[in-house]
């Protein structure tokens, strides 16, 4: 059942041109999920991309995040942070590693090392792309890969995955709209 159902979500790519899909296949175990948000906004990439790329400051629009401190580097690959997240989600804490941060593609991964939750091996990765229309605005698609925490179904975690980053991903276009505005 499950060797089947990695069948079926594997690759885990969004119908997105090839090398911007390229960012977004992961590699999936059994006893992964993952999935993948994609959030319109309307203001340019280069605005956009200045909220992204702050590995030290993703409080600026994650609304979960209370504090963050970055432990160790200067905002280039391999800097760890700790992330500590408001009270009434089932977690505390989250130790990440910033893994891509590319300027010229706009694209920023970063993975979850250690921490007080249940999302172990977190990784997530998210682009930005500028609207095909010339209206200047901007797509951002996050994608991720996780994995199923004991007692916990796919699609349950999906679900609770799929509503933090929705949630991040529209508190950041409401506060980059309201500066491009
Ligand atoms: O921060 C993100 O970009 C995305 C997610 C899904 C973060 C999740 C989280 O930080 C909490 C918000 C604390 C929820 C982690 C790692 C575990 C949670 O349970």
């Amino acid at each position: 059942k499950q060797a089947q159902q990695h069948q079926r979500w594997t690759p885990c790519t969004t119908e997105v041109p090839d090398h911007i899909a390229r960012y977004h296949t992961h590699t999936v175990s059994p006893y992964q999920c993952c999935s993948a948000v994609i959030q319109e906004i309307s203001a340019p990439v280069s605005t956009v991309w200045s909220f992204v790329r702050r590995f030290d400051n993703p409080q600026a629009y994650k609304h979960f995040v209370k504090s963050c401190n970055v432990i160790v580097g200067n905002g280039n690959v391999g800097t760890l942070r700790e992330v500590h997240v408001i009270s009434g989600l089932p977690a505390v804490s989250s130790t990440e590693r910033l893994e891509i941060l590319d300027d010229e593609r706009h694209v920023m991964s970063f993975s979850v090392v250690g921490g007080d939750h249940r999302l172990a091996n977190y990784r997530s990765v998210t682009t930005l792309h500028p609207v095909a229309n010339g209206g200047g605005g901007t797509v951002v698609i996050e994608s991720y890969v996780v994995d199923i925490p004991q007692g916990n179904t796919r699609e349950e975690t999906c679900i609770f995955v799929d509503t933090i980053v929705k949630c991040n991903l529209q508190s950041l276009a409401q506060i980059v709209e309201d500066i491009a505005r």
